[in-house]
């Protein structure tokens, strides 16, 4: 049996559920609701310990890291190759998914609840705050969040974040001048990697990021053609959280573009 927990709006996540949508690979939804606390849970810490999202668990064996998973189920599973035996383009893919993992990651975490989930989290009375806080296993992960929560748009995390995912876009951008897909001239694990990171910036309404990057642009309508992109993006349709997203980053756009142009 194939199990993959997440929650809907998880960015690893997506990267997982896009891989196994590509590969055409059945399994079983474990979806866990955030909210409820269901990532702390004795039963989910037991298979991941960090308290995220996702962990897969084949035939019992657990898995968790959104990249080591993309891998796990390109090599595991019959279906197209999402990686070439071409060890340049493999190399390439293998920076891609370390860059998620390492820097847009944290990067997009920052900024996205800096500028909207922030909105959500802070509807809490300060004790549930509190236990909020607490229940975040990693002291440094801890600290972050307080801060993007506190400080929104004016967290030194935040500004840093947009940084880095202004400079995430440069460098999809400069790929694409070498190959039609990130790591060569076919789709594959960096493409599925790097989507949720574009697609989150686009629900943020940030789109603006790249109006002057024509070949993310266009990859990111090819992008969106794809039959994973319906299936995993539409799964679990909210209106209201997408007009609220859009809303959000309407509020602190120009401030947005200040901290860039002061890069
Ligand atoms: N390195 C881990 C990071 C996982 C991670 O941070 N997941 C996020 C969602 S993208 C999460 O579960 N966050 C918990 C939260 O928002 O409380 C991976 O790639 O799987």
């Amino acid at each position: 049996m194939l199990e993959l927990y997440y929650f809907p709006t998880a960015t690893c996540g997506y990267k997982a559920r896009l891989t196994l949508a590509e590969k055409g690979v059945e399994f079983v939804h474990r979806v866990l609701d955030r909210d409820a606390g269901e990532l702390v849970t004795p039963h989910y810490l037991k298979l991941n310990p960090n308290a995220v999202v996702p962990t897969l668990v084949h035939d019992g064996h657990v898995i968790i890291g959104s990249s080591i998973i993309m891998v796990y189920v390109d090599e595991a599973f019959e279906g197209p190759a999402l990686r070439t035996n071409h060890a340049l383009e493999r190399a390439r893919c293998a920076a891609w998914l370390k860059r998620t993992d390492d820097a847009y990651l944290p990067a997009l975490g920052a900024v996205t609840y800096g500028i909207f989930r922030r909105k959500e989290v802070l509807r809490q009375s300060q004790a549930e705050l509190d236990a909020y806080y607490a229940a975040i296993p990693d002291p440094r992960r801890r600290a972050q969040r307080r801060s993007v929560v506190e400080d929104g748009i004016h967290s030194g995390e935040v500004t840093e974040g947009l940084r880095t995912l202004d400079r995430m876009l440069g460098d999809v951008e400069g790929a694409l001048q070498e190959t039609p897909y990130l790591s060569g001239a076919s789709y594959g694990l960096a493409d599925a990697a790097l989507t949720p990171f574009v697609s989150r910036l686009n629900e943020l309404g940030f789109a603006w990021m790249w109006g002057s990057l024509p070949r993310l642009d266009a990859w990111w309508h090819k992008i969106r053609q794809r039959d994973s992109f319906g299936t995993v993006f539409n799964a679990f349709p909210n209106v209201a959280r997408q007009q609220a997203m859009l809303q959000a980053g309407e509020e602190v756009r120009e401030e947005a573009i200040k901290i860039l142009a002061r890069k």
